[in-house]
This record gives C-alpha cells, structure tokens and sequence, in this order.
C-alpha cells in the first residue's frame, strides 16, 4: 500500500511538473519607447502562444552591448525568452527551435529591420539569418536561416 500511496505521490509530482512548460512562453521584450514595429513584433508573439511583457527603455543599445551583442548586430529590440535573449525580429520557428535544441549559447540576433520580418512590414528580400550570440560575447555563426 505504501509503494502505491509513494508511486501515486511521484506520478502527481511529475504532472504537476507539466504546466512548468507555461514559463517556457514568458518574454520580456525591451524597445525604445517610439519603436512601432517593436510593438508588432510583440503582438506577433503573443499571437503565437508566448505571453509578452514590454518594457520601454532609452538604453536599449546598452542593453544589447551589455548581453553580448556587438553594435553592428542588434536587433531593433531585445527580448528574453526562457534563459535566451533573441535580438530583433526573430520568427518564431527560429524561437522554437532555440527552446527545443537548448544550444551553448546566450541567444540569436537578427540585426536590423529586415523588411517583410515578424512585426515589419513589406515583402521579404532575402532569407533572413539569425546569428548565434555567443557565451564570450560575440556573434557567431549562422544559427538559423529562413
Ligand atoms: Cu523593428
């Protein structure tokens, strides 16, 4: 009786664990206070399943600078996603796909505006190429393209 009572125990324990999974979809996104399509991009997340705090902040390339990004690579905003930030209008597979491989690396950055991105608008130009910010604080390679 008492392995069963212990079995029944774990077996609540471990599906309690489940809805720990809702913290994987919590952002918080910093942007200039004026940044439009930054709120785009938030509303683009949001509609994707993620819950999204923004916060407005006139240190936004300090912030990156101080997460590892280099100047040339930020992302109109930055976000933090479970552990990673994400720079920039990152679509949201490249997102998934950062929580699900879990890589050894702060996070990825798509510099600039890119039109046609998530929270832009117009018509895509070119794939875009999130580049992987590293633990040393540089970019890296090409973590995703699409
Ligand atoms: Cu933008």
């Amino acid at each position: 009786m008492r392995i069963l009572l212990n079995t029944l125990v774990l077996a609540s324990f471990v599906w309690s664990v489940g809805p720990a999974f809702a913290g994987d979809k919590d952002v918080t996104l910093y942007k200039n206070p004026q940044c439009g399509c930054c709120e785009g991009y938030a509303a683009y997340l949001r509609e994707n399943g993620f819950t999204v705090t923004t916060r407005a902040t006139h240190d936004l390339a300090e912030m990156s600078r101080e997460a590892g990004i280099p100047d040339e690579f930020h992302g109109c905003h930055l976000s933090f996603i479970d552990g990673y930030l994400v720079s920039g209008h990152v679509p949201v597979s490249t997102v998934e796909k950062l929580l699900t491989e879990r890589p050894d690396i702060k996070g990825v950055t798509l510099p600039g505006m890119p039109l046609g991105s998530p929270g832009m608008g117009g018509a895509k130009e070119a794939p875009f190429e999130m580049l992987e910010v590293t633990t040393s604080g540089t970019v890296g390679g090409v973590y995703a393209r699409e």
